[in-house]
């Protein structure tokens, strides 16, 4: 069970909470100053500077790929600070998923310039297979995340049952499984935090801006016996809270 989160000195608000559970994501608002956004930007520059590390494209559905990397920030110790140990993203996150958990995959997904990929809908479980999948994905835009250059796109209340998988290779929903009006877009500005359960569907638009809209991303999910996976391994995980001793 969640602890209650007025225990937690900046966990999330019972509004904020209520809405989450409701709706299966939440538009935090502002997390990341300008200083920290410049700093996840420059090394997700790096990484897409280097043609060796662009090792997953993501199968967009229309219009071709684009890169995603991982992991990315949890291999430099600067990160600690931004993102793994920073005490209001581990509340806002021990709101919703107790008191004890683990770090799945950090991302990065880079939507390049003029890039007409969009990205079918899915959910994050589907990567992982969890049989219990208490996870949550924290998408921070690096960039002001519009619906010309592809921001998130949610369907609300679709975390409250597996929705099925098709497509090649079997990690899309198609429009036989949900109607695509049924997405709500989600624009936010640079800096901003959106959180999503591991089984809400969402995808994102073709960036057709003349500039990249970049977001780093954050998976983390409640160990327990059910945390089982034939396809993902926690074991290497770190714990972002409440580590046994
Ligand atoms: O921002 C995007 O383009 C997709 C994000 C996504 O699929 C995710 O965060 O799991």
């Amino acid at each position: 069970m969640p602890k209650n989160t007025q225990s937690l000195e900046h966990g999330l608000s019972a509004g904020q909470l209520a809405r989450y559970r409701e709706e299966g994501y939440l538009r935090y608002g502002p997390f990341l100053n300008g200083a920290e956004m410049e700093e996840l930007q420059q090394v997700g520059e790096r990484m897409y500077a280097d043609a060796n590390l662009r090792s997953i494209e993501l199968d967009a559905g229309e219009g071709g790929t684009y890169p995603l990397y991982t992991p990315v920030f949890s291999r430099e110790p600067r990160f600690e600070e931004i993102l793994f140990r920073h005490p209001v993203l581990l509340d806002i996150l021990e709101s919703i998923l107790g008191p004890v958990f683990r770090l799945v995959e950090d991302q990065y997904f880079y939507k390049p310039a003029k890039h007409g990929a969009s990205l079918a809908c899915h959910h994050d479980n589907i990567y992982y297979g969890f049989v219990d999948p208490k996870i949550v994905t924290v998408w921070l835009a690096l960039d002001d995340a519009t619906l010309e250059n592809g921001c998130l796109k949610v369907l609300p209340g679709s975390h409250r049952e597996e929705i099925e998988h098709q497509g090649v290779p079997g990690t899309i929903i198609t429009e036989a499984v949900i109607d695509k009006n049924d997405l709500v877009s989600v624009p936010v500005p640079a800096g901003e935090l959106i959180l999503v359960d591991g089984l809400t569907v969402h995808g994102s638009g073709p960036n057709t801006t003349d500039a990249p809209r970049r977001v780093a991303n954050l998976v983390a999910i409640v160990p327990c016996a059910d945390s089982a996976s034939r396809i993902f391994s926690l074991e290497a995980n770190p714990y972002l809270r409440g580590a046994p001793v």
